[in-house]
């Protein structure tokens, strides 16, 4: 039976072994006091009204027993923490640098070599992996269960996580601090793939990611992005309003903005809406919506906007 999470970091053992410990030793006590407690109950009922409790003061051997066995699994547990703390904070040589941003609500990350990514983190294996993180807004919390890290996402500076991917797989990252409103919809997939099928990915040639969309129509491949990109976070497609406005009807829709002016929602405006989301004081925001939206620019392509668009066109 599996307890825990799939364990795909060098930490996740040491991660598992230490709560194992903790867990085997709360166990044993718990059991150890229920039955000692139940065991004396009966022992040492008074059995007459002329019953005397004996003044025992104390007992030397007992005490110091129960002192120092106690004391040394603390320190043991203590010792197992920090060396794995240690190690766990520690920027392992030679690491491969990713920038994560978080901002309500969705992840994005930049390689070393430009790219960027949407809530999909690449991480090849094998390999110490750094992130440096940081928050456009509030408090986040990027937690990657199979790897056994997390850690809080801050507001002007910079926190990191360093670890070695040991598996190839598709792992969940959540947000694990409460942000808001979308606050669950704050998730992403890490992809540990092989060496080989990371440096073809870095140099673009993501041959696999495109083909899965080769014999797709672009409508359905919009329906994907709406949720991959993070879209479904302020836009429902029901008509209900969210952070952001619905998709429901849009395309062809006579959109009004809060500086009195209007505009046809047609392809350009939806991609213009996607790439430059207008923010201050004259911007042209639609009627009763902040100025929340991130940019897209550079993290969907051309063909992604047109199958969003294509999707948005069949939400009538
Ligand atoms: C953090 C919330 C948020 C996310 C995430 C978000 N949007 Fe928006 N979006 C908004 C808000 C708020 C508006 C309305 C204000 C404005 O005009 O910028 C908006 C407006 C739009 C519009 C114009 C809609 C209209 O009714 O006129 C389009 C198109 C759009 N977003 C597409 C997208 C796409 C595509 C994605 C995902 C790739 C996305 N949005 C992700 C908040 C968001
Ligand atoms: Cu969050």
């Amino acid at each position: 039976m599996n307890w825990l999470p799939t364990s795909a970091s060098t930490f996740a053992p040491q991660v598992d072994s230490i709560l194992f410990l903790v867990t085997i030793i709360s166990v044993v006590s718990i059991i150890l006091v229920s039955f000692m407690l139940i065991y004396f109950v009966f022992k040492y009922k008074r059995k007459s009204v002329n019953d005397q409790t004996p003044a025992i003061t104390h007992d030397s051997f007992l005490e110091t027993l129960w002192t120092v066995i106690p004391t040394i699994l603390c320190i043991v547990i203590f010792i197992y923490g920090y060396v794995y703390y240690d190690r766990y904070t520690t920027t392992p040589k030679d690491a491969y640098e990713i920038n994560v941003t978080a901002r309500r609500w969705s992840w994005s990350f930049a390689y070393p070599n430009g790219k960027k990514t949407f809530n999909e983190l690449y991480v090849p294996i094998n390999k110490p992996i750094r992130l440096v993180m940081q928050s456009d807004d509030v408090l986040h919390s990027f937690f990657v269960p199979a790897f056994r890290v997390k850690q809080d996402l801050i507001g002007n500076r910079y926190t990191f996580i360093n670890f070695t991917p040991t598996k190839e797989g598709v792992f969940d990252i959540y947000c694990t601090e409460y942000c808001g409103l979308s606050h669950s919809d704050m998730i992403a997939k890490v992809h540990v793939v092989s060496e080989f099928e990371y440096a073809k990915w870095e140099s673009g040639e993501e041959a696999k990611v495109e083909n899965a969309y080769a014999d797709m129509a672009p409508s359905k491949v919009g329906e994907q992005l709406y949720s991959s990109k993070g879209c479904v976070a302020c836009h429902s497609i029901d008509g209900a309003n969210g952070v952001g406005p619905s998709w429901k009807a849009l395309y062809g829709k006579k959109r009004e903005f809060t500086d009195g002016s209007s505009e046809l929602a047609d392809e350009n405006y939806i991609k213009n809406s996607i790439l430059y989301p207008v923010k201050g004081p004259d911007a042209k925001l639609v009627k009763g919506y902040g100025p929340v939206m991130p940019s897209y620019q550079g993290l969907l392509s051309d063909s992604e906007i047109t199958a969003i668009i294509e999707y948005i066109k069949t939400i009538k």
